[in-house]
């Protein structure tokens, strides 16, 4: 985290700070990160019977699980964002998202948020629609952003990887449905990108990286509006 002011964490701060989904002007690429930034803030320490020092070993144990836990899309945005869920219960609350991106905000030198909490970006990021926000869901809600570089029109870092559970070069649609997870609609709507995404560059079942790379900007377009 520390020293981290990267173009996709203007947006991840404007989203809580402003609600508002910037849609025209976009990260040209937030690249997911190389180096480790696991450093993060513990969360105020709460009444207990265990030691500051005990309290915040205990977090990070469990941080490591949830970390080890993760889809293969969200982990790829575990060393910028993970931090987000304060008190590693695999939920990011709204207290949560204000309290990252304020965060955020400091270290990129922007101004104090409104104390309001972020219902836009609970929403946005709400990929199934349930209502609540697991961190999984919030992280792939990130790599759907960061996904395409737009300018070029190309995949970013790992992402095929992540899609590519079986390493074939290719991704299938039981791939793709998979590691984009639950989504609202369901199936039939992660499967509908699928096969137009298919379509359009004949991959004929499975995607190569233009047909990912399309696939992505769909699924980014529908499920967070740009
Ligand atoms: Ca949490
Ligand atoms: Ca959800």
């Amino acid at each position: 985290m520390a020293g981290k002011g990267g173009p996709q964490r203007l947006f991840f701060w404007a989203h809580v700070g402003v609600g508002a989904p910037f849609a025209h002007a976009r990260s040209p690429l937030s690249p997911f990160s190389q180096q480790s930034t696991s450093s993060w803030s513990a969360p105020p320490a709460a009444a207990a019977a265990v030691s500051p020092q005990q309290q915040q070993q205990q977090q990070q144990q469990q941080r490591e699980r949830q970390r080890q836990r993760l889809s293969p899309l969200a982990a790829l945005m575990a060393d910028d964002y993970l931090f987000a869920d304060a008190d590693a219960d695999g939920r990011v609350s709204p207290t949560e998202l204000a309290s990252a991106a304020a965060q955020m905000g400091r270290e990129a030198g922007l101004p104090a948020l409104p104390d309001t909490a972020p219902d836009f970006a609970a929403r946005l990021y709400d990929l199934d629609g349930d209502g609540e926000l697991t961190t999984d869901e919030m992280l792939r809600a990130m790599a759907l952003d960061a996904a395409v570089d737009n300018e070029a029109g190309r995949l970013d870092g790992g992402i095929l990887r992540a899609f590519d559970a079986d390493g074939s070069g290719g991704v299938s649609r039981a791939e793709w449905v998979g590691a984009l997870g639950p989504v609202q609609g369901g199936e039939a709507v992660a499967g509908a990108v699928f096969a137009r995404a298919d379509l359009l560059t004949g991959a004929r079942g499975q995607l190569a990286p233009e047909g990912l790379a399309a696939a992505l900007t769909a699924a980014r377009a529908l499920l967070l509006g740009w």
